[in-house]
């Protein structure tokens, strides 16, 4: 079956969820339906996450502090306990033993003092000496300016560090004149620097109309903090630079660093959320400690900030070391893709993406690969296998017994064989997510589209298609990768953009992969093993939901291996008391 004769449901032109779900699902009139908490929970039912963090009601975005102690790792996050759209910022805190099955605690700050009456915005945690766990987070003063702010925990014997103490000293770092108040933010992780014994974190600002920074502070006690003249980093015309993160990597090698770690064996990562796009940035290169700069790589397009963690939704990210699986784990805000009013009908918005390990890729030194957590896999329940399938121009092959709202799909293609050299030259001057839009599912190339359709009904009227596609693009061979979102729902008033990256590869003629985490209303996926990500929220509107393979191309493909497992739900305990 070709993608050119799809259908759009005949719900589309409802335009709130619950309204398409009463239309959907019967067809009494509406005036009939009187109870409002029925028509959440049953949006909640379709909406919700099975496996993805996110707290039993109301608005979340930034992960903030994340860390393992005595046998527990902590998310905190921000929240808004009054309803689900941003404001009334305080940081929600849930634990976890295996970074998948969460606990929820009360809440771990909140506004109280001068320095942050306007809000408890994002911030890190960092270990002092002995293991002792502080936070550093910004406060928004009663004079709406932004400062920087400490807490220690009440009772460092508590797994569960339940209590935080504001600090007397605070706020511990204010902007210095002339710089803009309103715009500085979310410090980091400190390290720690052995030569000279003092402490180092970065805060995000903004200079002037639109150099973004990341500025630098010393400190010898973490209390008493002077500002590096220069910034660590900065890039003109990126704007606001939000929740910075800086780490050490491997240049060989999958295990993360404790965040103080140099030498000659290590690169560094300077990320950074940019305001103005909502998008994570990040750019690898090298820490010159006695000069107190990051200097990026030659050849990463640093005044571009080229690389993105993720193509799709991910936002404010935050990096932490895992030291019980010497690891580094990535957590990411995902947000949603429908209306506010939506969001007031489910109660909630905001999720984190399952959270992954990162490292940099050996192959290229250039990108970090990510890969969600090995503990995601305990999630994994029945196994549906099908080899060797193989997908002629214009087939959709349904993979039966799968189930489709809830899963993880591991499939890879064999291209080896493939005449790619043949494929067709691309604009070069557009970007990846311009090539995915402009051509999408039912274009006719001679290597893909193919790849899956998830969340699809068995009419193929929805579905949120992930798929590769081999391009000539500026005289390359490129593996593009691309989630379009155009038909995953019937639903108004939803941002559906097409995502689209170019995987980092040598030579596409090879077997490639792609693994997808399919979570009702997110879609995760992971090309190559981690080299290019992609996360979508979207909204089918429809409960019996498959799982297909799909060839459009001109030419046959091998798909030699799929692998789909049905995901369980996390029992998450919420407001849990000990
Ligand atoms: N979210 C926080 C800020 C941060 C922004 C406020 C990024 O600290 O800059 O909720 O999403």
């Amino acid at each position: 079956m070709g993608f050119q004769n799809l259908k759009v449901c005949a719900a589309s032109v409802i335009s709130f969820t619950w309204l398409c779900l009463i239309t959907c699902a019967s067809t009494e009139p509406l005036q009939m339906v009187h109870n409002l908490d029925t028509l959440i929970t049953n949006v909640e039912q379709l909406y919700r996450t099975a496996y993805h963090f996110q707290p039993q009601k109301n608005w979340m975005n930034d992960p903030n502090g994340p860390m393992f102690y005595k046998g527990y790792y902590h998310l905190f996050y921000q929240y808004n306990p009054e309803g689900p759209f941003w404001g009334n910022i305080v940081w929600g805190h849930s634990v976890s033993e295996d970074l998948v099955k969460w606990r929820s605690l009360d809440v771990a700050l909140v506004p109280s003092e001068w320095y942050d009456i306007g809000g408890c915005w994002s911030g890190s945690t960092t270990f002092l000496e002995g293991g002792k766990p502080v936070i550093l987070y910004t406060g928004i003063t009663n004079a709406s300016e932004q400062v920087q702010n400490m807490v220690v925990p009440k009772n460092l014997s508590d797994p569960f560090l339940r209590e935080w103490v504001k600090i007397p000293e605070n706020p511990i770092i204010v902007p210095n004149r002339g710089m803009d108040a309103k715009n500085f933010r979310d410090p980091t992780t400190g390290w720690f620097d052995s030569v000279d014994m003092k402490w180092r974190i970065v805060v995000g600002a903004l200079e002037g109309r639109s150099r973004g920074m990341a500025l630098l502070y010393k400190s010898t006690d973490f209390i008493k903090w002077e500002k590096v003249k220069h910034p660590l980093h900065s890039s003109e015309s990126s704007g606001v630079w939000e929740c910075p993160d800086f780490y050490p990597v491997l240049v060989s090698g999958k295990q993360g660093l404790d965040t103080s770690f140099v030498g000659s064996s290590v690169k560094h990562v300077m990320k950074v959320s940019l305001l103005e796009t909502g998008y994570d940035y990040y750019t690898v290169g090298s820490y010159l400690v006695d000069e107190n700069i990051f200097v990026p790589d030659k050849g990463s397009q640093d005044d571009e900030l080229e690389l993105r963690y993720d193509y799709g939704k991910f936002y404010a990210s935050k990096s932490f070391y895992d030291a019980s699986k010497n690891r580094r784990v990535l957590w990411g805000w995902i947000t949603e893709s429908d209306s506010q009013s939506e969001d007031i009908m489910k109660g909630w918005a905001g999720l984190q993406g399952i959270p992954r390990t990162i490292w940099l890729d050996d192959s290229t030194g250039m990108n970090l690969m990510q890969w969600p957590v090995a503990e995601v896999e305990s999630l994994r329940g029945k196994k549906t296998v099908k080899n060797n399938t193989i997908l002629k121009s214009g087939e959709v092959v349904e993979i039966y017994g799968v189930t489709g709202a809830q899963m993880d799909v591991e499939v890879s293609f064999d291209l080896r064989k493939m005449e790619i050299e043949e494929v067709e030259e691309m604009d070069a001057n557009a970007t990846a997510q311009e090539l995915c839009s402009n051509t999408g599912v039912s274009y006719k190339g001679v290597v893909g589209p193919f790849g899956l359709l998830v969340l699809a009904s068995n009419d193929l009227t929805q579905y949120t298609a992930v798929f590769y596609h081999i391009i000539s693009h500026q005289n390359k061979l490129k593996l593009l990768m691309c989630s379009d979102q155009r038909r995953s729902s019937s639903l108004k008033d939803l941002d559906k953009t097409t995502y689209g990256s170019f995987v980092p590869l040598n030579d596409p003629k090879k077997i490639v992969s792609l693994r997808v985490l399919v979570d009702h209303s997110i879609v995760e996926s992971f090309a190559e093993g981690g080299k290019s990500c992609i996360t979508s929220r979207v909204y089918p509107t429809l409960t019996d939901l498959h799982l297909y393979l799909f060839n459009n191309g001109s030419s046959t493909i091998l798909c030699n291996q799929l692998n789909a497992w049905d995901m369980k739900t996390t029992d998450n305990v919420y407001n849990f008391e000990i």
